[in-house]
């Protein structure tokens, strides 16, 4: 019995250890964007994505304790019980507290997992009070996008071939392949943005781990989402439902910006004014490249119950 014991403790001292390793994945992981040799979610800059990041490693640790304990019980099954080392093996068919515990204790483990699994389900589905409202539409191969609350002005985002990335990239604006794109969605830093999801032709998804969204995006059905960014920069995404040959190749860009420079941006497209609008976003683009700037401190909240 004691050893036991033992063996179960030296499980639970790997699972620390093991707990210790996926803590400190986040922190390598690329925000934003994917990252080369990256091990965790994508750096969360949302209070939903904080919960998943967490709620992931929560599993995660669990999933590796259980699996090693498991592990451990099957070696001692092997070399313990053998026909060799148990010539005669024991009669004992029930074992009443045995049963009560093996039914009891994943049951308790499931109501840890269950317990911030709903809360962060209720977070995720609880809008508040949104501060801008952004539609987006998928089509076979890009994303159309309308701020209806902002003068109604819409734009098509597509991804950049590698000449027009280099142009950028020349400009000093990062620009990386495969998800940047020639329009891209602005929001406010700091800001309740409710995003309203949904498809011209096929089913879509419009997803960006960063922000801890990811939803389907439905010809014919409006669905929707929610995200308040605390830290300023751009966040990529893409859609992530097969949705035809080039489902690859319609990214999802997100620059957040200073409330100031939004709504400077957005009075000048409502009035047709692409030129300067782009013009105000490469500045504000090339002063964010290389460095993420954190927002006033003032403006986040915390979702309640999270
Ligand atoms: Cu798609």
């Amino acid at each position: 019995m004691m050893r036991r014991l033992k063996d179960v403790l030296q499980s639970t001292a790997i699972g620390a250890a093991a707990s210790i390793m996926i803590a400190a994945a986040p922190a390598m992981a690329g925000t934003g964007e994917p990252s080369p040799w990256q091990m965790g979610l994508q750096g969360p800059v949302t209070e939903i994505a904080d919960g998943i990041n967490a709620f992931h490693d929560l599993v995660n640790v669990i999933i590796i304790a259980i699996t090693i304990f498991v592990l451990i019980l099957l070696a001692i099954v092997v070399f313990r019980f053998n026909e060799k080392a148990n010539p005669t093996p024991s009669k004992t068919t029930h074992h009443t507290g045995l049963e009560v515990a093996w039914t009891i204790i994943p049951v308790f483990i499931l109501v840890i997992i269950a317990i911030p699994s709903f809360k962060l389900l209720f977070a995720q589905y609880t809008y508040p009070k949104a501060d801008v409202t952004l539609k987006a539409t998928g089509n076979q191969w890009n994303w159309t996008y309308q701020y209806p609350d902002h003068g109604g002005f819409n734009f098509t985002s597509i991804m950049l071939n590698d000449a027009e990335r280099d142009e950028r990239i020349k400009k000093g604006i990062k620009a990386p392949r495969l998800l940047a794109v020639d329009n891209e969605v602005i929001v406010p830093v700091g800001k309740v943005v409710h995003v309203l999801i949904t498809a011209s032709d096929v089913i879509h998804n419009w997803a960006v781990p960063s922000f801890g969204s990811k939803v389907d995006a439905v010809p014919g059905r409006t669905t929707a989402t929610w995200f308040r960014a605390k830290t300023e920069g751009i966040y990529y995404g893409q859609c992530s439902e097969l949705c035809g040959k080039d489902h690859a190749f319609m990214p999802i860009a997100v620059r957040v910006v200073k409330p100031e420079i939004f709504e400077q941006w957005a009075a000048l497209m409502k009035d047709r004014k692409r030129g300067p609008a782009r013009q105000l976003i490469e500045k504000a683009a090339i002063e964010q490249s290389g460095s993420s700037v954190a927002a006033d401190t003032s403006t986040t909240v915390t979702v309640a119950g999270n």
